[in-house]
């Protein structure tokens, strides 16, 4: 199995997080975003979204990160814990995949990643978008009054949930607003140190571009680039 992976890419550290946690032996290939290693015609045959992370598994090549935990999930965790079998556990779990991906992560990687690693500049109203998925995450975990994103075990909605979480303690953007948010996320470092390293080995990198933003003199197809001169 190999897993085409970006260092820094909270979507591919939630997979090397499930890798890990489920102890499979795979390739980790890294690609090498800023050279753009994603933009060529070889990668495009593995993933014509041209998006990192790729799952390669025999015959079976696919992107987007949440198809991959749940594949990954569905076909080598033999406890069923990490994606449970019944429908409203279930439910939930995808609940909260599809809740990181259409507002979540979108919301905080708009406000946080965009303008470190494209041309954007951090708005009032990026901020306040962050701030809405925040509240929303908040209030899903005080509802439930769990210990986990979709209930009281470890399942795969808790990597996305956490890698998207870390982009924002990579700003230095404080939690204390979010009590249930920042409960959970300690209780993952402290409960699941070795799959945290994960998430903050990607931590340490975006911090340090968040103080030295990269630079390129490659053109992107949609992001406006920062130039090197
Ligand atoms: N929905 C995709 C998103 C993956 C994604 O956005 N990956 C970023 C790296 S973290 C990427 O490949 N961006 C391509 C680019 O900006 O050129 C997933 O969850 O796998």
């Amino acid at each position: 199995m190999k897993l085409y992976s970006v260092s820094d890419g909270p979507p591919s550290l939630a997979c090397q997080q499930l890798l890990k946690a489920l102890d499979i032996k795979y390739e980790l290939v890294n690609v090498n975003f800023g050279k753009g290693d994603h933009m060529t015609e070889e990668y495009e045959k593995l993933n014509p979204q041209k998006e990192i992370p790729t799952l390669v598994d025999n015959d079976l090549i696919m992107g987007e990160s949440n198809a991959i935990l749940q594949y990954l999930a569905d076909q080598y965790d033999i406890s069923n814990k990490l994606y449970p079998k019944a429908p409203k556990l279930r439910a939930i779990v995808n609940h909260r995949l599809c809740f990181n991906l259409a507002l979540y992560y979108r919301n905080i990687s708009e406000y946080t990643l965009a303008p470190i690693f494209y041309d954007y500049q951090r708005s009032p109203l990026s901020l306040k978008k962050t701030k809405i998925a925040l509240d929303i995450f908040n209030t899903y975990l005080q509802r439930e009054n769990s210990e986990y994103a979709a209930g009281n075990s470890l399942t795969i909605a808790d990597f996305p949930l956490i890698t998207a979480t870390m982009c924002l303690e990579a700003i230095d953007f404080k939690l204390d607003a979010w009590l249930y948010v920042m409960k959970w996320y300690d209780n993952f470092k402290r409960k699941h140190p070795d799959l945290w390293e994960i998430a903050a080995s990607g931590m340490r990198e975006i911090s340090y571009f968040e103080k030295h933003p990269p630079v390129s003199d490659m053109d992107h197809p949609i992001h406006p680039v920062r130039k090197s001169s």
